[in-house]
């Protein structure tokens, strides 16, 4: 039974924070994969479709993406869920998009926001196998969602 953790909500310092780059002893490491079993029950218990290190507490760069069909995007891509070490966008496309978000750390509030369509990113596995891919649409949006956690953004920040 994986550990449900509690979510950091909107006014909280560790939300605030820039997390700290998970280290090279790390990969590999027992906690580091606890820690994204843990994010990810709590993802799923909390019906998300994503969710980022900083929101359980751990200011860590930690992110999980999972795109699935939901009511505002029932075309959205079903994926199985991503743990991403250290992400790091390289690349936004000039063309955004709007969309509505959600956050897990903000509730009973949504709002759209601009995102680029496509993106190019590089991160690493729990095992600290480095990946470079692009994204776009639904999935996209999701990962510069939680990129802006790890960076003390909320998506309430971006309101236009
Ligand atoms: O990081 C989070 O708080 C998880 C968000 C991820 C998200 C980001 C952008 C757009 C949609 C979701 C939660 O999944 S919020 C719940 C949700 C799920 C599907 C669609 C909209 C909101
Ligand atoms: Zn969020």
């Amino acid at each position: 039974m994986a550990a449900i953790l509690p979510v950091a909500q909107r006014g909280e310092t560790i939300l605030t924070l820039t997390a700290a780059p998970v280290s090279a002893s790390e990969f590999g490491s027992e906690w580091l994969l606890q820690l994204a079993v843990a994010m990810t029950a709590t993802m799923l218990e909390r019906n998300g479709v994503g969710i980022a290190a900083p929101q359980v507490y751990i200011s860590k760069r930690v992110i999980i993406v999972a795109s699935r069909p939901n009511p505002r995007y029932p075309d959205a891509p079903e994926m199985d869920a991503v743990v991403m070490v250290n992400p790091e966008i390289l690349a936004f496309s000039e063309q955004t998009c709007l969309g509505e978000e959600g956050c897990l750390s903000v509730v009973n509030q949504r709002g759209e926001v601009a995102r680029a369509q496509t993106i190019c990113i590089r991160y690493y596995t729990i095992a600290g196998q480095r990946v470079e891919t692009t994204f776009e649409g639904f999935p996209a949006r999701i990962v510069q969602h939680e990129v802006d956690h790890l960076n003390g953004v909320l998506f309430v920040d971006r309101l236009t």
